[in-house]
């Protein structure tokens, strides 16, 4: 009789236990907030969260969030919500120890993807988990890959000028632009051909505007290579150079994502400026960060403090393959 109520009680608990874990996936709710939803890179980010949210069970809260004010409210909505946690890609990476006290003040876990946060002395909060991507490494590619262009073209580097669109708020796109100066002045590029194109923000409107500043101040120069944080970043200065009646052919800019925004461009039937793309992988920076933080939140498993993510390089004829091998298709 002992025995059989000892299976039963124990028979009981197993159920119990399978029933708390089923309700517990359920109730899980994480967040994934980005600095700018309508960039086909953090669309495509979320969609591969909402793939981990898929398999396993979680509420993925997806929240854009432009400025640091709709970040700090975004915040409190979560704990409201009564989310566990939440992956961020801040819109200013300076607010980091406001994103901090905001997280704990909620009761909720973070991870940031694709931008560091800082502290007030510049630098990175190092115990919060981030994953972003080799951004030095990436920029490096960019240049190698803008010197191989302008060897098949047959270019005199000194009759060529550059144009650095830059955002250097932001650590992540200070590296990667330098990266991609390295390689050209290693490979024997002028400083002084070199052109600084501050954009405002991190979008093609306001990449165009900073290159077209530029272009219109050194009118002179009739071949231009162009790199920056992101495609978006070359797009503008491609789109830049074409407003001012520099054709293709005297144009290389490369940049780094991969995502809608380049293949558009690789799309089109005529090949513009726009000659490749460092291609990163938003499986990685959305799928899993989005199951870190859930293994953090029902399994107690703390995601690693810092993973940085590669780049493949493609361009017009062979994009379709490199996506395919990086799993994002
Ligand atoms: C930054 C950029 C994005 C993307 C990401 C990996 O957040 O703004 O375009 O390149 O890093």
């Amino acid at each position: 009789m002992r025995l059989l109520k000892t299976a039963l009680v124990a028979g009981a608990l197993a159920v119990l236990s399978v029933t708390t874990i089923a309700a517990y996936a359920q109730d899980t709710k994480i967040g994934f907030i980005v600095k700018q939803p309508e960039e086909p890179w953090f669309q495509d980010e979320w969609k591969f969260a909402d793939q981990a949210a898929k398999e396993k069970g979680f509420t993925l809260v997806k929240i854009g969030a432009e400025d640091g004010e709709k970040l700090m409210s975004a915040i409190d909505n979560l704990g409201a919500q009564g989310a566990q946690g939440f992956v961020v890609c801040t819109p200013d990476v300076k607010l980091g120890p406001g994103i901090v006290a905001k997280a704990a003040a909620n009761n909720l876990k973070l991870m940031t993807v694709d931008d560091r946060l800082v502290g007030a002395d510049g630098k990175p909060l190092e115990d919060v988990p981030h994953m972003g991507i080799s951004a030095t490494k990436i920029g490096e590619a960019v240049g190698q890959a803008i010197i191989d262009e302008m060897k098949a073209r047959g270019w005199k580097m000194d009759e060529v000028g550059a144009i650095r669109v830059s955002y250097d708020q932001l650590p992540t796109a200070v590296d990667r632009v330098e990266g991609a100066i390295s390689v050209l002045k290693a490979a024997g590029f002028k400083t002084q051909n070199i052109f600084d194109a501050p954009q405002a923000k991190t979008d093609t409107e306001a990449a165009l505007n900073a290159a077209t500043v530029v272009l219109n101040a050194h009118a002179d120069i009739k071949k231009w290579i162009a790199f920056g944080l992101n495609d978006e970043a070359v797009l503008g200065a491609v789109r830049a150079s074409e407003s001012v009646g520099i054709p293709a052919d005297g144009m290389i800019g490369v940049g780094i994502g991969g995502a809608e925004s380049a293949i558009n461009e690789f799309k089109k039937p005529a090949a513009t400026g726009f000659v490749g793309t460092v291609i990163i992988s938003p499986k990685r920076h959305g799928y899993e960060t989005a199951l870190n933080m859930y293994d953090w939140i029902a399994n107690n498993k703390e995601p690693a403090k810092l993973t940085l993510t590669a780049g493949a390089l493609a361009k017009r004829d062979d994009y379709q393959k490199v996506r395919k091998d990086l799993g994002i298709e």
